[in-house]
């Protein structure tokens, strides 16, 4: 039950993120029930068991504060069902570490939009505290994963929560298989060079044996950033200090795109791909699936189709705009005012546009479930994916995956990682211009069926080749050879 270099058949693999991919609820004092959690990385990790070389387990935080050891007990036991192991965190941390450091500062910084505004000075303030915070968690997860750890493991560390985490795992053990991934962008070094706490946070990154982000660009920015702050080598490998050399690549994700066109024959999707289509009947539909987020760019969507309706008179009453978007960190001030900026939006738009009948747009607050969401995606003309900025951007590639008989058009951002591989076929725009915009908008609507089909089957060819499956399996066999190259290198 070994492959040749002495490896298990099935490698063992705890995938380590912030959040497990399911999300728990108390129900009494020692029960619980689990519901699946949305957002891009857990979509993407759910195909883990059905990679058949791997035996996954996720370590990660349940999203809730559970202080009784009662309840700590119960939830580890409903959750080691699901093969996920928790880590608790108490509530002072999850606000300093979690509402803090990674959705304050990391994440707007990650995504060029720079420390929120108004409290800028209160976040400046505020910043060594919450490092030290973010820097405990991450040790938390670390005791959690060498608790659970066997030898011959991989370890797989998710996104910039986790940055610390390859530092702790390796100073306990430099023999750990450590890899970590980062499902956001990385910045420019000029960016990332503001940050208090940059030269820590490269140097734990580095202590891991590979280094993976979605596209060339990321990797490049990452490679730069630890040449020129830290003065490290960068090599077409990765980056060397000392002779000791950490990998860093680019593994551009998938979805897992089987599932969403086998979903589209079952009688439940059809049933409501009925529904819709009689309800929008001489509508083009046009669709918007986000969780709700500044780095979507919603408002500027909206505004950009608002733009569209000024000037194009002959598509009033022939369009709707459905924009679903699912809240996220809403304990996070800056998200809550997104959540009322877009309301105003929405609602000017409607009372401008409207008509007794009929409004121009649809927006949501809420999840779907994912056979609502296939159907959705089926009857959709255009789809609008407008990220201000996105590591990748997995919506864009669920929706071509859902568009085999309809070949819609995807409008879709140029900062959106996605836009390297979906460049070819999607309209391409900056979403801070909403005239462009609003013209791709008018053109994609107006495109000729031929071009819609060559487009729509760039991109489908694309994304049913490159699925998460592949994502995953390319990333911990490149970690594995990395191991094995960097053996025989201290051999030599
Ligand atoms: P996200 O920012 O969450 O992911 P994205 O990649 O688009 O963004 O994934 C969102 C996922 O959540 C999709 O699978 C989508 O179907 C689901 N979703 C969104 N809104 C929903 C709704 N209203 N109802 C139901 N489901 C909804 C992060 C990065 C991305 C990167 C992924 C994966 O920000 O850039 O692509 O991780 O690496």
């Amino acid at each position: 039950s070994e492959t040749e270099d002495g490896r298990p058949l099935k490698q063992r693999l705890l995938v380590v993120a912030n959040r497990l991919p399911v999300s728990a609820v108390r129900k009494g004092e020692d029960t619980w029930s689990l519901e699946i959690s949305a957002g891009g990385l857990v979509s993407a990790l759910l195909v883990l068991p059905g990679v058949k070389e791997f035996e996954a387990k996720w370590i990660g935080w349940a999203g809730v504060n559970v202080p009784d050891e009662i309840g700590q007990k119960a939830l580890s036991k409903a959750l080691a069902e699901k093969r996920c192991i928790p880590v608790f965190l108490d509530e002072e941390i999850v606000h300093q570490y979690y509402n803090g450091y990674c959705n304050n500062i990391l994440w707007p910084l990650f995504h060029y939009l720079g420390l929120p505004q108004e409290d800028r000075l209160a976040t400046t303030r505020s910043f060594q505290s919450q490092f030290d915070a973010y820097k405990r968690a991450n040790k938390m997860f670390a005791d959690v994963v060498i608790k659970h750890y066997e030898e011959g493991d991989v370890v797989w560390c998710h996104d910039y929560h986790l940055m610390f985490l390859p530092k702790c795992l390796k100073e306990h053990d430099a023999s750990i298989k450590v890899g970590w991934f980062l499902h956001t962008p990385f910045p420019s070094s000029e960016i990332h060079r503001t940050l208090p706490s940059r030269s820590d946070l490269l140097r734990s990154v580095l202590a891991a044996d590979l280094v993976g982000f979605h596209t060339y660009d990321y990797a490049r920015h990452f490679v730069s950033a630890c040449t020129r702050i830290l003065g490290l080598e960068g090599t077409p490998e990765g980056v060397e200090d000392q002779g000791k050399l950490t990998r860093v690549a680019a593994f551009p994700i998938g979805i897992d795109s089987g599932r969403f066109i086998r979903a589209l024959e079952v009688p439940q999707v059809q049933e409501h791909i009925r529904v819709l289509k009689e309800r929008f009947a001489g509508r083009k539909v046009m669709l918007g699936v986000d969780r709700l987020d500044m780095i979507k760019g919603i408002p500027q969507k909206i505004l950009a189709f608002e733009k569209f309706l000024e000037e194009n008179a002959k598509w009033h009453d022939k369009v709707v705009l459905l924009q679903i978007a699912v809240p996220t960190r809403t304990d996070v001030p800056e998200y809550q005012k997104l959540t009322s900026q877009v309301h105003e939006i929405v609602g000017r738009i409607n009372g401008r546009f409207g008509t007794l009948t009929a409004v121009p747009i649809h927006h949501l607050d809420r999840s779907l479930d994912f056979h609502a969401l296939c159907a959705l995606y089926a009857i959709t003309d255009i789809a609008l994916v407008t990220s201000l900025r996105d590591g990748m951007n997995l919506v864009s590639y669920e929706f071509v995956a859902c568009q085999a008989s309809k070949k819609g058009v995807l409008i879709l951002s140029e900062f959106a990682g996605a836009a390297q591989s979906l460049g070819a076929g999607a309209l391409l725009v900056n979403p801070w211009n909403i005239t462009e915009v609003a013209q791709s908008i008018a053109y994609a609507l107006d495109m000729p069926p031929d071009e819609r089909e060559k487009r729509h089957q760039h991109n489908y060819e694309h994304v049913t080749r490159h699925t998460a499956q592949d994502w995953a399996e390319t990333f911990v066999s490149e970690l594995n050879d990395t191991v094995v190259e960097a053996q025989l290198r201290t051999r030599a």
